[in-house]
């Protein structure tokens, strides 16, 4: 084919594409864009944070000109595109190019918006990420013109066709980039006027008026670790409380009831008598199931959210449980169960017995007169997962707000530092947005808020509903790695890099990292009671980033199937112990407080290779190596030389064709000269 007619051709390809063209101004109306591409009918602008609009619009290549205005007829130039005087009127003027002008090249190869946290993410005032994705392979490298300077930016990874390139920037003063990147020998930028070979527009933006809020989760929680405790069974501290009929703690599990109506008698007071044990473990922070008034075990069909269950205590003594944690330094978060109250909370049974003459009639979703009695009965009111005793609140009735409200301020005065959200992705986001999160963070601006959100949260972790999760797709790369047979590092990489890539990553730290809980079998069952696998799994969750959380007795060997069978009564027979497990625990959490690169360091993958996993943890001069070999076979380590220390062993080794063991797990940093 000539030279001639391959451009014949391209440019009958190209001159029928479209090519994604975005507008990006600041108005305090809503603006609108008028041009010649669709004879001047306006096209609406879409809010972004702050007083910034955009709009995205397919053009071919072309000349254009348009103008911006508002409603009430206010225009306004376009300061990021080239603009022309017409008569007393300004017009702007754009050019979208072929992408033969560009070697090929077309802006959308390039998915930068900056109204987009994806790209732009604002943490707080100085502190910023920008992430700038390219289709894969495009170019070398990527640099940020920065204020005038020059910054390599760092390839994070690459991921579904496009190489994402970042950089973190902190402590800046001006808001002031572009990007700029080389093919072959022609250099080519990409800014607020778009792809360009010549002139480039910087996105320029004051730190006050942003197209994305800053969003940072609070300090304490970058990296804590949690104890989970479900407080039917954890410790029984006063037998004076006990619900009638309760079960022997020590009895055979096979032989009880753990069921929703089987109690065994844990209370507060019992965690109260445990103070020292949590103090030993070295934990950070408590997760308690739910303690409100309820009839059941689990109680997550509340009676009274006022009420501190009476099986468990009363207000006071949990005030005084959370003081005295917090005096040692560990924060508590109180599980919030606002989907759906009890069957016996107050308002339904007005509804159960009023019907539509009750006050609380839309506090409910009723249809019909009155609620139909569930048993044996088909229902004729929501409920969770169709549970009678579960009837779902009307969480936008701005009487349920109030009374929402008032649990908030309850709580937060017996000194609670935030709440774990139960089934949190069938509430309206709107309620978390509007009322739940400004009223929490009103009372306590670092209250931390954590969603049950089981597959991808990325929308829940956008800085307007949750700060954190419960990280299960952590649970599920950790279990296909280590539990399943194929061992396959490259997989739990994969597994783990789909939400590290598409998460903020001011949120990483704060992620729940669980293994088990009150929802799932218990790990070590998982790994039918393989000690080995089962601390390769607790020494993953203790090293990869992200807030380690311990579902109580994992640490001593407790053992069970799904629920109810994981939530047996923890012992407190020493004996009972595996104290081998326990040891393993309690050293991996004294390496977490050693090196803060275990809890707020950058992670990066070094290597996997069959079953072998390498990763680093990274902050400062602080620099941990940790390998994973959950496979039957040892695994030749490489690409690591010189001497390095293991810090479970205290062992020195030679790193360069290191043997590591088959179902092991190691933890390296560079020894001391
Ligand atoms: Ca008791
Ligand atoms: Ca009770």
């Amino acid at each position: 084919m000539s030279k001639t007619v391959l451009t014949l051709l391209l440019l009958v390809i190209f001159s029928g594409i479209l090519l994604s063209t975005d507008f990006f101004i600041s108005s305090t109306e809503q603006p609108y864009i008028f041009g010649d591409f669709n004879g001047w009918q306006p096209i609406k602008m879409e809010k972004a944070a702050g007083s910034w609009w955009y709009a995205e619009i397919e053009l071919k290549p072309g000349i254009y000109h348009y103008y911006l205005s508002t409603e009430s007829g206010k225009r306004i130039t376009d300061p990021f595109k080239n603009h022309q005087s017409e008569g007393t009127d300004i017009l702007n003027i754009i050019e979208v190019k072929n992408p033969t002008d560009f070697s090929g090249i077309s802006e959308g190869d390039f998915s930068f918006k900056i109204w987009d946290r994806d790209y732009f993410n604002p943490v707080k005032p100085g502190e910023f990420f920008i992430t700038f994705p390219v289709v894969e392979r495009l170019f070398n490298s990527t640099f940020l013109i920065f204020n005038g300077k020059k910054i390599k930016m760092n390839l994070l990874r690459n991921y579904d066709g496009y190489d994402y390139f970042r950089v973190h920037l902190q402590d800046i003063e001006k808001l002031n980039f572009y990007f700029e990147f080389s093919k072959g020998d022609k250099k080519l930028y990409f800014g607020a006027n778009g792809l360009s070979d010549s002139t480039v527009t910087s996105f320029s933006i004051s730190q006050e008026d942003l197209p994305v809020d800053y969003f940072d989760t609070p300090e304490w929680s970058k990296g804590a670790l949690y104890y989970q405790i479900f407080p039917e069974r954890f410790a029984n501290g006063d037998p004076e409380n006990d619900p009638e009929d309760s079960q022997n703690w020590y009895a055979d599990p096979k032989n009880v009831n753990l069921g929703s109506n089987g109690f065994f008698g844990g209370d507060l007071q019992g965690v109260l008598n445990h103070l020292d044990y949590l103090e030993g473990l070295g934990i950070d922070a408590v997760y308690f199931n739910p303690i409100f008034e309820s009839p059941s075990s689990h109680k997550y069909d509340t009676a009274d959210y006022l009420k501190v269950d009476d099986n468990f205590g009363d207000y006071n003594l949990l005030k005084k449980l959370v003081s005295e944690l917090n005096s040692m330094g560990k924060k508590v978060i109180l599980d919030g169960v606002f989907n759906h109250t009890g069957d016996e909370f107050w308002a339904f049974q007005d509804v159960k017995e009023k019907g539509k003459e009750s006050t609380y009639f839309d506090w409910y979703f009723v249809k019909g007169n009155k609620p139909r009695k569930y048993k044996g009965h088909a229902m004729n009111y929501i409920a969770w997962g169709g549970y009678g005793d579960m009837p779902k609140l009307n969480v936008l009735n701005p009487e349920v707000i109030a009374y929402i409200n008032t649990i908030l301020e309850k709580y937060n005065n017996a000194g609670i530092a935030g709440w774990r959200l139960d089934v949190a992705g069938e509430i309206k986001p709107e309620f978390w947005r509007s009322h739940f999160r400004p009223t929490l963070k009103e009372l306590n601006k670092n209250a931390l808020i954590v969603g049950e959100i089981w597959g991808d949260a990325k929308v829940y972790l956008q800085g307007d509903l949750f700060d954190s999760i419960m990280n299960y797709q952590f649970r599920d790369a950790v279990t296909e790695y280590v539990a399943r047979a194929g061992h396959s590092a490259r997989k739990f990489v994969n597994m783990t890099d789909y939400y590290l890539k598409r998460y903020p990553p001011q949120v990483l730290t704060s992620l729940w990292n669980m293994l088990d809980s009150h929802d799932t079998e218990r790990f070590l069952t998982t790994v039918y009671s393989n000690e080995k696998l089962f601390k390769i799994a607790v020494g993953l969750q203790m090293t990869f980033i992200g807030s380690p959380v311990i579902y109580y007795g994992d640490e001593v060997g407790m053992t069970g199937g799904k629920d109810p069978d994981n939530r047996r009564p923890m012992p407190w027979k020493e004996e009972l112990w595996n104290k081998s497990i326990l040891n393993y625990y309690k050293k991996l959490i004294t390496l977490r407080k050693e090196h803060p690169a275990l809890s707020r360091g950058d992670y990066s993958v070094i290597s996997t290779s069959n079953s072998l996993l390498v990763y680093k943890r990274e902050m400062g001069n602080d620099v941990l190596v940790i390998i994973a070999n959950p496979g039957d076979k040892a695994e030749r380590l490489s690409g690591i030389t010189g001497n390095h220390k293991e810090l479970l062993t205290g062992e020195i080794l030679e790193m360069e064709g290191l043997s590591i063991p088959p179902e092991s797990f190691m933890i390296f940093e560079a020894a001391n000269e």
